[in-house]
């Protein structure tokens, strides 16, 4: 903890604390005690920007266990499961995945068989400015970074869909924004039999009905497709691809480059490919009518219509041309998003039809987005945009607690309480 915080803050620090403590399982983070007892990619991603602030041993410890589940592709799965927990503690579990019956997965342990947005390099290098002891942190380097190489390759390999330099997402859940109105679209399209599973067999009641059937059908075309590459490339009915989640990929391939410096690699190939990257969301996802990025359906070719806070992802680069920033800062303070919301940054356009403040990933603020977007405005030097986001997540969880997400009008906590990655980028934060 650092010596500077306030007493209010000092008060806040620990109860972050306490809140990564209390889901600590021995060998990872459960990224909320009742609702999500497993152990989720992107989430331990988050959750190790604050155990660096406070546990380091437990933030390495979080990166190996995650890591436990990474195929041989370097597949790095969105869910690796808790076997010590009751089979059904969370619907969709192992037995929708049958993760033991592919190849490529390893032994020992279930996994889902969908990815998540790959932020785990950035922690790692994060991990790393935060360490007192830079041998250690340099030795614990060597050992991730040929995980992380094979994250990466895997993305460059096999979800790079369109040759185009971006990666694509063959799930919503793969996203991250799991039923964010940027997918309505492409879901609607589906042509999909019913499926065997019912969504009451779930505790969570977001979303629910025909639009989770869709994504267990989608779960399931892919894993009996063994996840193929040139199944999700030829016929895999959803494929997008997103600006956050190439912005997320785009900053952790520059901190490959970094990482691969520090451990005596050659960088050269991580920054080639950042610039690729760099290059495809310009062409590819930048649209100059709306004046942000938004998200491109493979399928029927097009940019799909709905701004959301996936639009800000791009801020993560550190090269995007500055008329594109002021663009995307004008947007953020508009009364489509900031201008319009008490507390900032709202999911999805507040104008959009489709926005609704209590709907999950389709308007609610969370601490995840916040810290994305603050960490995006800080690279750029866009303290008006950083103190505003700071300031508005410090005041949810101030007054509602670590809370899941949060109505964008009046702050309301929703969802499910003692939510680890809100605890810790809280940690990360405040420093
Ligand atoms: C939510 O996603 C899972 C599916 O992976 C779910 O609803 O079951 C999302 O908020 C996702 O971003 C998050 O990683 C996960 C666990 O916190 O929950």
């Amino acid at each position: 903890m650092s010596a500077r915080l306030t007493g209010d803050e000092t008060a806040l620090w620990k109860a972050a604390a306490r809140v990564l403590d209390a889901n600590w399982t021995g060998t990872s983070t459960a990224a909320s005690p009742g609702l999500y007892p497993h152990q989720w990619s992107w989430d331990s991603a988050f959750i190790g920007l604050g155990l660096a602030r406070h546990r380091r041993d437990r933030a390495e410890a979080e990166l190996l266990s995650l890591f436990r589940g990474q195929w041989a592709d370097g597949m790095l799965p969105h869910i690796v499961f808790n076997t010590s927990l009751a089979r059904h503690a969370f619907f969709p579990g192992p037995e929708l995945w049958r993760s033991e019956r592919h190849p490529a997965a390893p032994r020992g342990v279930h996994t889902s068989g969908l990815t998540q947005p790959p932020l785990h390099a950035l922690t790692a290098l994060r991990l790393h400015a935060c360490a007192t002891d830079g041998e250690s942190s340099r030795a614990f380097l060597a050992r991730l970074y040929p995980l992380l190489t094979a994250q990466h390759h895997y993305f460059a390999q096999a979800r790079d869909l369109a040759s185009s330099g971006l990666i694509a997402i063959c799930h919503p859940w793969e996203s991250g924004l799991d039923n964010s109105p940027a997918w309505d679209r492409p879901l609607a399209a589906l042509q999909l039999p019913p499926t065997a599973y019912a969504p009451a067999q779930r505790a969570h009641t977001l979303p629910t009905g025909e639009d989770y059937d869709r994504y267990v059908r989608l779960v399931a075309l892919m894993r009996d497709a063994g996840n193929h590459p040139g199944y999700l490339r030829d016929e895999h009915p959803f494929a997008v691809e997103d600006p956050l989640v190439n912005a997320i990929y785009l900053a952790s391939t520059h901190a490959l480059a970094e990482i691969a410096a520090l451990v005596g690699a050659d960088p050269a190939p991580h920054r080639d490919r950042a610039q690729h990257v760099h290059e495809a969301l310009l062409d590819r996802l930048w649209d100059p009518e709306t004046g942000c990025f938004r998200a491109r359906d493979l399928r029927a070719d097009h940019l799909l219509p709905i701004i959301t806070v996936g639009a800000f992802g791009p801020l993560l680069d550190p090269d995007l041309p500055a008329p594109k920033v002021r663009s995307l800062v004008d947007l953020l303070l508009s009364a489509r998003f900031a201008g319009a919301a008490g507390y900032p940054v709202p999911t999805c356009d507040i104008q959009a039809p489709a926005f609704d403040r209590g709907g999950y990933w389709r308007g609610p603020t969370w601490v995840s987005t916040n810290w994305l977007v603050w960490y995006g405005a800080v690279g750029h030097g866009l303290p008006v945009v950083a103190d505003l986001v700071y300031g508005s997540t410090m005041r949810l969880v101030r007054q509602s607690g670590f809370r899941e997400f949060f109505d964008p009008f009046d702050g309301t906590g929703r969802g499910s309480h003692d939510y680890a990655w809100s605890a810790a980028l809280i940690l990360d934060l405040l420093g």
